[in-house]
């Protein structure tokens, strides 16, 4: 077979029905052998890195691996964004891109890039296959490291002659990589450790991540928190492990996490992160975390451990597993004065959290309103700012991969592109985009996407005339000082229009449900132009740099913290 049709082959093999992609001079031997692989769908996005997104979203949406394609130089390096945010959020996903012929590489010809040297960093494993017998060895192994253990993206490159040199078809499955044997099971003296410090515990708190997610360890998770009696809170990417209404759920802690969540995580004498990196944006000043709290620290992949945090105990292995072993380990344990004392802080501090009553159309008035009309089945992609915190906070976020946003890199642009993913991957589930004005503007050449793959994506832009959340910061910390944070934007109902995509704008709180239920009962993409408050901020809020227990809800503490 030629390296082409062996790609195609490989595709098939390793699961993959959908590739994101965009066509170049290096990559036209492989587009042309792709008519006689129907089962392969190519969808040709308008921008490359629009194509990583997408991949991402239908990885996030699905469980399944994702895929994009790019032609060399200009159309590789449009994918680093997206290899990047796959990486940090460790999303199993496959790039592919073509590369000049063998003869031509290193020596600058047109459209070269050293883009193996470029994703090395930012992948999990990279691939430049010289010879086409290697292609298949290459994407068994590939799909292999990006699904398995930590998932995340794995790069493949390859020159154009070798899509057009022939070989032997030759799969095998059974992968065994030196060096590469992520670990299940966890240590079992140190589960004992570990359910010894549960068992003690008077104020124990579970920090669960995306992992819980990525690893479908939801129903282990509440078993676990229901016998330890121990109340769950999510960072951003791991809402959804637990569905809100559960008593034991506490939503999220974090930058701009709740206040008693927070202060939950402050005050407790055990905690324990599960399928969770211990990021700053979650856990604010390392050092001031909660010095007086003993750690447990589940994650599968060794590199996290003791990173921010040195954990008492810290066990590598996969978080389901590891809970499955750990629940067997301790008695049954309930903690309601703790319990108490969260709610309490939660009683006291509910105005914080909940949704302006004013007349001003406010976001997350109209978030709460989507979320209301769409249910929990809907998926929900967000960009990055003030929407997407608010919408963590008010969506209702209670169902693995309901919602799908750029965690690690907070990358603006993510949002169209991976409703696309997410609208391609679960066909028969509602996807709401919620969108900001600044990252619908850097990623909206993806309508056309949408409209040529009829997807009935419900788009909703937050139109509040700034880059948000960096106003919020120039208003906070910079003494109002803005400075290029007031943002035009085009017609977006015209721009929608012109599109072919149907458009309402809605700039009274009246309007806001029958525009949900519109753009809901309408067959195909819709765009709402939502025209919010221009100068909301989202609380309560961590400053930059503080720690959980500096949880601010108004600028006065701010400026006179008690
Ligand atoms: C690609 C990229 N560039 C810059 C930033 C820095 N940044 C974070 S939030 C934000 C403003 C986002 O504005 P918008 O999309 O309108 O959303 P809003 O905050 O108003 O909800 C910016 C510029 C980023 N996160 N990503």
């Amino acid at each position: 077979m030629s390296g082409a049709d062996i790609v195609l082959e490989c595709l098939k093999r390793i699961g993959i029905d959908t590739v994101f992609g965009y066509p170049g001079g290096v990559v036209l031997p492989l587009y042309d052998r792709w008519p006689s692989h129907p089962e392969v769908r190519h969808i040709l996005v308008r921008h490359e890195q629009g194509a990583g997104h997408a991949a991402e979203g239908y990885a996030k949406a699905s469980g399944r691996l994702g895929c994009a394609l790019a032609t060399s130089g200009p159309g590789a390096t449009n994918l680093v964004t997206a290899i990047t945010d796959a990486m940090m959020d460790s999303i199993p996903t496959l790039f592919i891109t073509g590369n000049v012929a063998r003869n031509l590489l290193g020596r600058d010809g047109f459209q070269e890039a050293d883009i193996t040297g470029i994703t090395m960093p930012i992948t999990k494993h990279n691939y430049l296959v010289m010879r086409a017998e290697d292609i298949a060895p290459a994407f068994a192994e590939a799909a292999y490291i990006a699904t398995t253990g930590r998932k995340g993206p794995v790069h493949i490159d390859i020159p154009k002659d070798v899509f057009l040199e022939d070989a032997e078809f030759e799969w095998n499955q059974d992968i065994s990589l030196k060096g590469y044997n992520p670990t299940a099971t966890g240590n079992s003296a140190q589960v004992k450790r570990a359910a010894k410090l549960i068992q003690r515990a008077e104020r124990p708190i579970i920090f669960a991540g995306h992992g819980i997610i990525q690893g479908d360890a939801t129903k282990e998770l509440v078993e676990f928190a229901e016998k330890c009696g121990t109340p769950v809170l999510n960072t951003l990417l791991g809402l959804g492990s637990i569905p809100q209404d559960h008593t034991l759920s506490y939503g999220m802690l974090g930058m701009h996490g709740s206040y008693w969540a927070n202060h939950a995580a402050s005050n407790a004498d055990l905690l324990i992160g599960l399928g969770m990196r211990m990021d700053d944006r979650a856990l604010g000043r390392f050092a001031d975390l909660n010095p007086n709290a003993q750690v447990i620290h589940i994650d599968i992949d060794p590199a996290e451990h003791n990173k921010n945090i040195v954990a008492t105990v810290p066990i590598v292995g996969d978080v389901r597993e590891v809970l499955s072993q750990l629940v067997e380990e301790f008695e049954p344990t309930a903690h309601p004065e703790w319990l108490r004392w969260i709610d309490d802080l939660q009683n006291e501090h509910t105005e914080s959290f909940s949704v302006p009553n004013g007349p001003e159309l406010s976001t997350q008035y109209v978030e709460a309103c989507i979320a209301n009309a769409a249910g929990t089945d809907a998926t929900v992609v967000t960009g990055v700012g003030q929407h997407q915190m608010w919408a963590a906070q008010h969506m209702n976020i209670s169902r693995p991969r309901q919602l799908i946003t750029s965690g690690g890199l907070g990358t603006m642009g993510f949002e169209v592109p991976a409703a696309v993913g997410a609208a391609v991957a679960e066909p028969d589930r509602t996807v709401w985009a919620i969108c900001g004005d600044g990252g619908f503007q850097m990623t909206m050449q993806e309508l056309s996407t949408m409209v040529d793959e009829h997807l009935p994506v419900k788009m909703a832009i937050m139109n509040n005339g700034f880059l948000g959340m960096v106003r919020q910061w120039q208003e906070l910390f910079y003494d109002d000082n803005y400075v290029s944070v007031a943002i035009s934007q085009p017609d977006f109902v015209k721009l929608a229009e012109a599109y072919g995509i149907k458009a309402i704008r809605v700039s009274d709180k009246s309007a806001v449900n029958s525009a949900i239920i519109e753009a809901q009962e309408h067959d195909g993409p819709v765009l709402i132009d939502f025209q919010v408050e221009a100068e909301g901020n989202v609380w309560p809020m961590v400053p930059a740099g503080a720690a959980l227990n500096e949880t601010v809800e108004s600028p006065s503490e701010l400026e006179a913290p008690a």
